[in-house]
């Protein structure tokens, strides 16, 4: 790290965001390493917010006024920046969602409702969030086929020869997995997993909730068959996120959610859906958030998602360096390389909520926990870690006052 220059001005791109000046109780800058949970937001996105209620605040793709008419072009505006962040094919394939785990939900509840049945198989992998289990274990219960999950290896990494046995022995139908760990920090294998699983007839459901806000991701080359991520951990706000589906598996899908928007004739005896993305999009939508999710793609597309990810691969590897000169501390998941900017870890045997208590105190902000990922702690026989996680706009100069507010804490318990 110290002979790492940032891509970026990093005291220009800290000038963005208001929340990082303010004071903690401490009496110094507010730390905020906890990125993997939510990222702070620039100025233009809290900006476009209040600009969106203060000037053309109205309901999309229904009024033929002024103010629906800009509303319905922000809105759809929004949708074609998604659409290259990501480089889907059409507009079409980005259906706003609010969140991942509303993506993976809906996916469950259309494309598996109708494609899922007793006898068939769905891979998942023991390093999930939550999120992408539960709805499958939900729908499983219903539908009455067999969950299987990848087991982790002890880098962290999955093992990907288990991976292999199920698709040749086993009627695999979808395989739904996480890009990157949100404990572990891996990096998954994605490209090869969803050939593989193409090459043994499965449909792939990449979770990017960890992925997409911190590395440049291309659906296309990728050739997954539904992609997830939230606005809120990609420095847009809460309440808005993306599925990303092919066009003819969206085609193909019943709608989830029934309402306003998604259709194209109502009758008493009957109705008939409206085209895509709206057939998926029901009910007034997130309007501002979306519109403020935009602001957030083009702040990361100036900057640059190859500059963020070289700026964070460096940081994390400052930060697992650093982490590993302070005794009593166990880090997990795989080296530097192999890892997003997540470092978990446990501390001697101070419990993990009070080494955040500890932290807090000092003006840091890490998450305590088992981070929605209770089958991996169960895995790593933990039932809790600290995790420090890193972002766009964090620097050096906080992972030494994380490492000096941990020596610190050890000596508190002492
Ligand atoms: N992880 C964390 O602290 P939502 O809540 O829908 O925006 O995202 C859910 C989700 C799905 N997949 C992964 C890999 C995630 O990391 C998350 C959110 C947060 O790790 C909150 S639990």
């Amino acid at each position: 790290m110290t002979t790492h220059a940032p891509p970026y001005d990093l005291s220009q791109v800290r000038a963005d965001f208001p929340i990082l000046h303010q004071e903690h109780h401490t009496g110094t800058p507010l730390i905020y390493l906890d990125n993997a949970a939510s990222s702070q937001k620039p100025l233009r996105v809290i900006e476009a917010l209040d600009d969106y209620y203060r000037r053309y605040n109205a309901n999309v793709h229904r009024g033929i006024h002024k103010l629906s008419e800009a509303a319905t072009a922000a809105y759809e505006e929004s949708r074609v920046k998604v659409k290259r962040f990501i480089n889907a094919r059409n507009k079409r394939e980005i259906i706003f969602t609010r969140g991942t785990t509303e993506s993976i939900n809906l996916v469950a509840q259309t494309w598996g409702r109708a494609n899922l049945t007793s006898g068939d198989v769905v891979v998942s992998t023991v390093m999930e969030h939550h999120a992408n289990i539960v709805p499958w274990q939900i729908l499983a219960a219903e539908k009455g086929f067999t969950l299987r999950f990848v087991p982790v290896l002890a880098d962290g990494t999955l093992d990907m020869e288990a991976l292999r046995r199920l698709l040749r022995d086993e009627p695999v139908k979808l395989v739904t997995v996480m890009h990157v760990s949100n404990v572990l920090g891996t990096v998954n294998p994605v490209e090869m997993i969803i050939q593989e699983a193409h090459q043994a007839g499965a449909k792939v459901l990449i979770d990017g909730a960890q992925s997409v806000p911190h590395m440049p991701v291309d659906v296309q080359a990728m050739d997954c068959d539904f992609f997830a991520f939230s606005g809120h951990k990609m420095v847009g706000p809460t309440g808005v996120g993306v599925l990303y589906g092919k066009r003819e598996l969206l085609e193909a899908m019943p709608p989830w959610m029934g309402g306003g928007d998604m259709i194209a004739s109502v009758k008493l005896e009957g109705s008939t859906w409206n085209d895509l993305p709206y057939k998926f999009e029901a009910g007034t939508p997130a309007i501002a958030e979306v519109i403020g999710l935009g602001q957030a793609v083009d702040y990361l597309t100036e900057l640059g998602m190859d500059n963020i990810h070289a700026h964070e691969q460096a940081m994390t590897e400052y930060a697992l360096e650093r982490l590993a000169e302070v005794p009593g501390l166990t880090i997990y998941g795989p080296e530097a390389s192999q890892k997003g900017a997540v470092a978990a870890f446990t501390y001697a045997d101070i419990h993990p909520h009070d080494v955040a208590q500890l932290l807090d105190a000092e003006g840091i902000a890490v998450r305590a926990g088992h981070h929605c990922a209770m089958p991996l702690h169960t895995h790593l026989k933990l039932n809790a870690t600290a995790r420090a996680s890193f972002y766009l706009y964090n620097t050096p100069q906080e992972v030494d006052a994380l490492i000096e507010a941990l020596l610190k804490a050890r000596a508190v318990f002492a």
